[in-house]
């Protein structure tokens, strides 16, 4: 019987009391790094926090960094919706868009023989000082007038003319010259200036832009011409304001 037990348990007793051993040893195990961490939280807490921080930190480098790069675009994106600080500069309009009309036009014998638009308005803005326009009243030009119309409504901020008939000197001085207009702008404004007696070309600054498709010149006062009575004048270029 014992011996029987004996053997019996070998078989069986060698499994049992070695399987017994390793629960033991792993409850044991378990128990004593639980008893461990217990005994030293107050030092491993920190440190786990330390961890934690330091995990949190770290996303918010990348954030920080890429801040940066944000904050140097801000006025790009911002600039576009800023834009109507965009500056103005004074240009001369397109005479091809330009039209001219005026009051009356000289259609004598000798400008019949030329051409009807010899003398027209339009030859104010044919970029040639050697033709002009002359009006056809029947006296020195004063109380004629010529207007010109815009293609678009601009900025005019000011004229530049040569305000006789500048195919020669002679001819320059034998008919009369421009010397006190008003510019009317089409919407009740107007604007009275006193040119210069030169065969050049002379700047009439307004002082200012006016927001108009059409300005009119209006002839006040003229310097007279040695042999003729008829207002003559070459040449108007119109300065506006424009990006
Ligand atoms: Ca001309």
């Amino acid at each position: 019987m014992v011996a029987d037990l004996t053997n019996n348990a070998d078989p069986a007793g060698h499994a049992s009391p070695r399987s017994g051993t390793g629960a033991g040893l792993i409850i044991t195990a378990v128990v004593s790094l639980a008893v461990l961490v217990w005994l030293f939280w107050p030092i491993l807490r920190p440190m786990a926090d330390s961890a934690n921080a330091h995990s949190i930190i770290e996303p918010t480098n990348p954030a920080q960094t890429q801040s940066q790069p944000d904050s140097k675009q801000q006025p790009a994106k911002t600039t576009p919706t800023e834009t109507p600080a965009r500056p103005q500069t004074r240009q001369l309009y397109p005479v091809a868009n330009v039209r001219a009309e005026a009051a009356s036009q000289l259609t004598d014998n000798q400008s019949a023989r030329r051409g009807a638009d010899y003398y027209a308005p339009v030859r104010t803005i044919d970029q040639n000082p050697a033709t002009a326009w002359s009006e056809g009243g029947s006296g020195d030009g004063v109380g004629e007038w010529i207007r010109y119309r815009f293609a678009e409504q601009i900025n005019l901020a000011a004229v530049r003319i040569i305000a006789g008939y500048a195919k020669s000197d002679v001819i320059f001085r034998n008919n009369c010259r421009l010397k006190r207009v008003r510019f009317d702008f089409g919407d009740g404004r107007s604007v009275e200036r006193t040119l210069t007696d030169t065969q050049q070309w002379q700047e009439i600054d307004f002082g200012g832009a006016f927001s108009t498709d059409q300005v009119t010149l209006h002839i006040l006062e003229v310097y007279p011409g040695a042999k003729y009575d008829d207002l003559a004048f070459s040449e108007i270029a119109f300065i506006h304001l424009a990006e």
